[in-house]
């Protein structure tokens, strides 16, 4: 694998690596969200056409920069050494030649110990000063004094400083005034006199028993100085030496092993073997390269991912490979309505929004739940039909179900027992056993049905959400060389929380059945691997990000989606000052009014009586918005078969009714409750008139309205107000971030966002669109595909290499 590399492989990767790791530290120091991170890696990776032409260049300078750095640490630390040792080295000498002084004194006096005892007596003043004058040849004694046992001066030589006199210095050599002689000691000590500092010893002068007096003599130390201060040039300039000749060997010798390092990598390249030491290094380096040349091979040119490049991807990485999606939901519906005409509705939900596009790119085949009281007669007898109508890109393949089937699976087990068990509302699920059983028939019929439409024995299957969590493995069962990229489009809770389900070990296997399974944050992979080793035995390869079970490998990764970019819909809507002026006549507003939207399936996870309660809060804590701000709220009915969505409908209704009852006046009603299902041009003139958008889940894997009212600012106005609760608030920082819960502080980033001036709102609105558009749902899906190639060749690889492999004797065939 290592072996075909060429050097023009090896050149980029080495940048690309650097480009890596600077951005690993910038993302590190900003504390960014990843996708940020990884356009400036990208960037890293397009500019790989600037590459220096020297082979190796940015190496040296970066090893410039090291050898300076170790340079500058070692002269930092020797200088250290030599202050401390020259320190050391002052402090011995000087005790040493204190210690010579007062042994030099002791002996001056006691070898004129005669001649001054003789002479001590007063009257021989003029024979004593010649014998201390005699004492003063050494040139380094300044002057001597004799002083008497009364502490008075006999007689002293001409230097002798006069401010050294007999009674302080007596203090020292006697220690008491009564003190016989034999209690008299020598005693020295420093003085800083005005000429320089001085060395006096001070020697008693005994006849027997008896003492006579002291003779004091005074060294100059102005010598020791000098000494002391040549020692210290001396040890300064040795140490600089040692600092100059260390230096040299450690970098020749860094030099040799770093050419030597260079050219082992740069023989492994040319085609060489690597030495052992090399090889987890290696190990590393071709991940690195697979990955980064693939992202590169299905970024093509660069720049923003299209349909085009989606379907390019498909062509280069899976060879055209039909690709399979299961969801319940099916993209388009065809509903027989009160007049007896059939109508075909684009129903409200965020997977359909996801993946319809990435289909129309991909082609291939969706199937899906045909729930449109129509269906049935838009379709063939098998259920099939070409979408979307008038284009025919892909087919669409409609499973019928029973009533039975529908509430079991559908309502029960998906929507009232996963649904809230997967999303924080404060909801309890239910688990009913019938609801089990139909959500395991309907799987087994969901996987029949993709056995029929696949056209090879290795198809690519995306399997989409929570209500198909058996069916992955119930197609790796049926087709198991088939890839079957799973995503869960909504939540993972901790482990805690999912080990309540009774079936959880069968969901757990189920989605293991996947070769990928995809969710949108990194959070709730690490909850998903949580559970799996909570309740499954099941190996973990937490640095692959996988997990084995029954010997098959599922990688678990974060692919947060997005939208189509552009929005195909902002071709059917008109500009943004016509959509204000149709949405505001609809509403009755006043030119000057203020607009808030909201647009939600009627779902307890949304947060929408929170929404309402804060836009209440608002209106009572900012009494000059009263009249003047509207907010109207796009709801369509979903699940209404349930109990708790009914309760949250008349919750929602209750709320809604309260607010208008308190703050309307004439024609002004503060909240408007657009109850129903709008079609996609609809919803995008709400939010191309809005001044504000809020989005206030309980919870949500992403959140696609987010995302959606991004897209059809172009004019670069709004402001999004998101929940902290999305996956959606990760990535969009500039959005006024809120608690739903908390409703002041809600009520005062709705209070915020209608006054933001019209610059910040650009900024903020151009940062989100920029992001947007590079993190679109191309991108999305093209990185699952460039992921499941990638797994695909490495399966066929190992494959082909097992049956080149002779069979081990006694090993199962
Ligand atoms: P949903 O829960 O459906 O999606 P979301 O991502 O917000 O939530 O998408 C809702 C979609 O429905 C949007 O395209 C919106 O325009 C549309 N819609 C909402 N109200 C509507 C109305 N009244 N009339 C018409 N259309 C309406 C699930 C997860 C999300 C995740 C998506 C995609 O719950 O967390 O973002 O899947 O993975």
């Amino acid at each position: 694998m290592w072996m075909p590399l060429t050097a023009s492989l090896i050149r980029p990767l080495t940048f690309s690596m650097m480009s890596f790791m600077s951005w690993v530290r910038s993302f590190r120091s900003f504390g960014h969200t990843p996708s940020r991170g990884y356009a400036r890696l990208r960037a890293g990776v397009n500019g790989l056409p600037h590459l220096p032409s020297r082979r190796f260049a940015w190496l040296n300078v970066g090893y410039m920069r090291h050898s300076l750095r170790f340079v500058a640490a070692l002269v930092a630390g020797l200088a250290l050494l030599a202050w401390g040792a020259s320190v050391l080295v002052t402090r011995t000498t000087r005790a040493w030649f204190e210690r010579d002084m007062v042994l030099r004194a002791q002996l001056a006096v006691s070898g004129g110990r005669e001649a001054l005892v003789s002479h001590w007596e007063p009257g021989h003043e003029a024979e004593l000063r010649k014998v201390l004058v005699g004492m003063t040849r050494d040139e380094r004694v300044l002057g001597v004094a004799a002083c008497g046992a009364d502490l008075q001066l006999r007689v002293s030589t001409i230097d002798y400083p006069p401010s050294l006199v007999c009674s302080s210095l007596a203090l020292g050599v006697r220690p008491r005034s009564d003190a016989p002689g034999a209690a008299w000691t020598t005693w020295a000590s420093v003085f800083s006199l005005p000429g320089g500092r001085v060395h006096v010893t001070a020697t008693p002068l005994l006849e027997g028993d008896q003492p006579l007096g002291f003779v004091v003599l005074v060294h100059d130390l102005t010598f020791v100085e000098r000494r002391e201060e040549t020692t210290r040039r001396f040890l300064a300039l040795a140490f600089a030496f040692l600092a100059i000749v260390a230096s040299v060997f450690t970098l020749v010798a860094a030099r040799l092993s770093w050419r030597g390092w260079s050219n082992e990598l740069r023989r492994l390249i040319q085609g060489g073997s690597p030495p052992p030491e090399f090889r987890p290094f290696l190990r590393d380096v071709r991940d690195l390269v697979e990955r980064l040349a693939a992202e590169r091979e299905a970024e093509g040119l660069g720049g923003l991912w299209t349909p085009q490049r989606l379907k390019n991807t498909l062509t280069r990485h899976l060879h055209g490979e039909r690709v399979v999606i299961v969801a319940n939901r099916e993209p388009y519906v065809h509903e027989r309505t009160e007049s007896g005409e059939v109508a075909l509705l684009h129903p409200a939900s965020g997977l359909v929004t996801a993946l319809e596009p990435v289909m129309r790119a991909c082609s291939g085949v969706w199937v899906a739940h045909g729930s449109g009281s129509a269906d049935r007669e838009a379709s063939d007898e098998k259920g099939r039909l070409p979408v979307p109508p008038g284009e025919g890109s892909y087919v669409l393949r409609r499973l019928w179900l029973s009533p039975e089937e529908e509430k079991g699976y559908y309502y029960g087990f998906a929507n009232e027992g996963l649904w809230p068990l997967c999303h924080i509302a404060h909801t309890r699920p239910i688990f009913r056993s019938e609801d089990w059983r139909q959500y395991q028939a309907v799987n087994h019929k969901f996987a029949e049905a993709v056995g029929e439409e696949v056209g090879s024995e290795d198809p690519i299957v995306l399997v989409q959400d929570y209500h198909f969590a058996l069916l992955p493995r119930m197609l790796r069962e049926r087709l198991p060389r088939a890839t079957v990229i799973t995503f869960w489009h909504i939540p993972w809770p901790n482990s805690e929380q999912f080990g309540i389900c009774p079936w959880r070990e069968e969901l757990l296997a189920g989605l293991l059945g996947s070769s990928i399974l995809g969710f949108h944050t990194q959070f709730h992979c690490n909850n998903f691997v949580d559970s799996v080793d909570r309740f499954l035995e099941a190996r973990i390869d937490r640095e692959q990000h996988a997990v084995v079970h029954r010997g098959h490998s599922t990688l678990v990764r974060p692919y947060p989606i997005s939208i189509e970019w552009p929005s195909g819909w902002l071709g059917s809507v008109p500009s943004v000052p016509e959509c204000r002026a149709s949405v505001f006549a609809e509403l009755g507003l006043a030119p000057g009014a203020r607009l808030g939207v909201g647009v939600d399936r009627l779902d307890y996870t949304k947060g929408i009586e929170e929404r309402l309660l804060a836009v209440e809060r608002l209106l009572e804590r900012t009494p000059e918005l009263r009249g003047r701000f509207t907010f109207a709220q796009l709801a369509a009915p979903s699940r209404t078969i349930i109990p708790q969505y009914r309760q949250l409908d008349e919750n929602v209704s209750r709320i809604a009714a309260r607010i208008n009852e308190r703050f309307s006046s004439g024609r002004y009603r503060p909240v408007v409750l657009l109850r129903a299902h709008h079609e996609p041009p609809t919803v995008f003139r709400y939010y191309r008139a809005a001044d504000v958008c809020y989005v206030s889940s309980l919870h949500d894997g992403m959140n696609l309205v987010a995302k959606e009212f991004i897209a059809a600012r172009d004019d670069e106005q709004g402001v999004l107000i998101l929940s902290h609760f999305t996956g959606a608030a990760r990535e969009l920082t500039e959005a006024l971030s809120v608690n739903p819960y908390d409703l002041e502080e809600a009520s005062a980033a709705l209070a915020s966002a209608l006054l933001m001036p019209g610059d910040e709102q650009r900024d903020r609105m151009r940062a989100m669109r920029t992001l947007v558009a590079e993190f679109n749902v191309y991108r999305w899906a093209g990185r699952m595909l460039v992921d499941a190639a990638r797994l695909r060749r490495k399966e066929r690889l190992s494959g082909r290499l097992s049956r080149l492999l002779p069979p081990v004797p006694g090993a199962p065939e």
